[in-house]
């Protein structure tokens, strides 16, 4: 039997690879990844002309991959990314067919849009056709917001890139796969999860697959500028920054100008593509979560041209202080999943951002952590506009295999194209290396390896963590080494539903061993909402209220808080999180049901947070 198999698929792919030979695409599909097929950071990729490729995608669910791997798992030269169409004279039969499949929306999670998916974790195939109309000699990219958690793509049968990680946005280059008139991608979206990726096999949030965020065709010249940093620096009175271009010439011009400042300067590429520049600017409105002033910042090299909108301000610690624009102030925080309000699955609009921050405003914060990894540009957008103060999270979640250098590759690679798309939000202000990990040697390393990497990228923004806490008696001891390799530390703890009872903060004293500004990044407890009762029972609103009352004055005896990020704004999917009648697969700490229910302790903090009771008022 196996041998009749193996002939009818040698067969199979001889006469494929005639038939290959007449058609271009197939003769580039074997390359492979990394190289010369990496995706590449498009720095304001949502600023530039766009062909969106949103809406119906064929889709077909794939649990074994035999779409890509043969049965000896060889990658196939004609798997389903050729989008075959079955011919009545075929020898072969061809056992899938993309026009009949069912379709699935992009962006958005496959998990939440069809009953049989929710709980699916493995290989999905979509297609989509679309028009192509070349304007002029133009590079071009496919652009992905995101897609969780490794991708492959092709374009008209030729493999144009694959990806890993699940939520930074990646621009695949296409430009010679394309042609004038009718075109079709195919995409293989895996978000399997294992245990040597980033995140790795144990999460706290659901495994959303799929083309998760926006995807469209970008357009640029063929000498571009990928990626560019303009900030205000630390001395308050130049911009400074860079661009850096890609197929240019080194002394390609380079033109940056702010209109409403008057503000504008000129300067060379030098032979990696790369010019840095500082001019002086006078009587700029800085922004604030108070006033969230936006400029125009337009960039110009050769024939290509960016106009971004971008907030100046500056941001540092002195001593156990964070400084904003130069003075003292105080995060009023809470922490946010990328969950969509309302229909639940991942967040990716400019309404879902909306809501959520509109949420966290309404509560009197100036301060957001957007857990657990980088966010949809949209929020950060509406960040900057709305006046939210951010903390950007890379992956690096619980306890990764720190000590295996693939893992590092990819935790840098991500890191990378976080700092490298998200770098001119004004609203961002810490970029965060992990969360809760295990205290040992090969893990301090490895986030040290990457704070170091975060800083060179970035000089202009301070990095932090959420650190876990050891303790002793009723004494909370922060002592975790990785503190020495960051700006400011952050702390989760659970007092009231983890350990002891909500009153147990009262009694529970804080030794600090480092002298910098500290951030409690969560706390809380869970409510089912509408679930009222006593206060000393779980999961009722008033047991999640009381956390909340006792945990404020403890934060108030922790001299050198500089702000607090409770977990969570919004009760979010999780399949740890089975008790009936309860969670129901939803954790429950949110301040908010999924369907925009505040329970009692969203007054609390809201209180607290606009008499201004909890942290040093402004
Ligand atoms: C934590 C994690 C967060 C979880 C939360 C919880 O410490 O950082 O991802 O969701 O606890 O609810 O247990």
């Amino acid at each position: 039997m196996k041998r009749i198999l193996g002939f009818r698929r040698r067969s199979t792919r001889l006469l494929l690879s005639l038939l290959c030979m007449a058609a271009v695409p197939c003769v580039a599909q074997q390359t492979n990844i990394a190289g010369a097929n990496a995706p590449i950071v498009l720095t304001g990729a949502d600023r530039r002309p766009a062909m969106s490729l949103d809406g119906d995608w064929a889709s077909i669910l794939d649990p074994y991959f035999s779409g890509l791997f043969s049965f000896h798992h060889q990658e196939k030269t004609n798997g389903w990314f050729l989008n075959r169409k079955a011919q009545p004279e075929d020898p072969f039969p061809t056992e899938y067919d993309f026009s009949k499949a069912p379709q699935l929306t992009v962006p958005g999670d496959w998990n939440t849009q069809r009953e049989s998916l929710l709980f699916y974790e493995g290989p999905m195939w979509y297609e989509r056709d679309f028009e192509y109309r070349p304007k002029e000699p133009a590079r071009v990219f496919l652009h992905v917001g995101a897609a969780n958690y490794r991708s492959w793509f092709w374009i008209n049968g030729v493999k144009v890139c694959e990806h890993e990680g699940g939520f930074t946005a990646f621009n695949c280059d296409v430009t010679s796969a394309l042609k004038a008139g009718p075109n079709f991608v195919v995409a293989a979206i895996d978000n399997t999860r294992r245990e040597d990726n980033v995140p790795t096999l144990e999460t706290d949030w659901w495994n959303y697959g799929g083309l998760t965020r926006h995807v469209s065709l970008i357009a640029v010249p063929e000498a571009f500028i990928d990626q560019y940093d303009v900030h205000l620096a630390r001395t308050g009175d130049e911009v400074e920054g860079w661009t850096h271009i890609t197929g240019g010439q080194a002394g390609t011009s380079v033109e940056v100008e702010i209109p409403e400042l008057q503000a504008k300067t000129q300067v060379a590429a030098d032979n990696n593509g790369r010019a840095s520049f500082h001019f002086p600017i006078h009587e700029v409105v800085r922004w604030s979560p108070e006033n969230p002033k936006l400029y125009k910042v337009t960039l110009r090299a050769g024939s290509d041209s960016i106009e971004d909108l971008i907030g100046f301000r500056t941001i540092e610690t002195r001593g156990t202080e964070i400084l904003l624009n130069g003075k003292p102030m105080f995060l009023r925080g809470i922490s946010i999943h990328a969950e969509a309000p309302y229909r639940t699955g991942r967040a990716y609009s400019d309404k879902d951002a909306e809501t959520l921050l509109g949420w966290a405003k309404e509560l009197g914060c100036n301060f957001v952590r957007l857990a657990h990894y980088p966010h949809d540009e949209t929020m950060l957008r509406a960040a900057d506009r709305i006046g939210l103060l951010v903390w950007s999270e890379n992956p690096v979640y619980w306890a990764l295999q720190f000590d295996n250098p693939k893992v590092l590759a990819k935790a840098e690679q991500q890191l990378d194209e976080e700092i490298g798309a998200l770098r001119n939000h004004a609203s961002i202000i810490f970029w965060s290396m992990a969360n809760e990990t295990p205290n040992n040697e090969a893990r301090t390393q490895f986030i040290e390896t990457l704070a170091s990497r975060a800083r060179s990228l970035d000089p202009s923004r301070l990095i932090t963590a959420a650190l876990l806490v050891r303790a002793n008696g009723h004494s909370k001891i922060v002592d975790d080494p990785l503190g020495k390799a960051l700006d400011v530390i952050g702390v989760n703890e659970y007092i009231g539903w983890y350990e002891g009872h909500p009153e147990t903060a009262d009694v529970t004293q804080w030794n600090i061993a480092y002298d910098k500004p500290l951030i409690v990044s969560e706390f809380g407890g869970g409510a089912k909402a509408g679930l009222h009762g006593d206060e000393n029972q779980r999961w009722t609103e008033e047991y999640q209220a009381s956390i909340y009352r006792h945990q404020l004055p403890m934060l108030n005896r922790i001299p050198q808080l500089r702000g607090m990020s409770p977990w969570i704004l919004m009760d979010f999917r999780s399949p740890n999180r089975v008790l009936a009648g309860i969670q129901d697969e939803f954790n429950r700490k949110g301040l908010i049901s999924d369907q925009g229910t505040k329970k009692m302790a969203f007054y609390v903090l809201q209180r607290a947070y606009k008499e201004q009771s909890v942290g040093k008022p402004d």
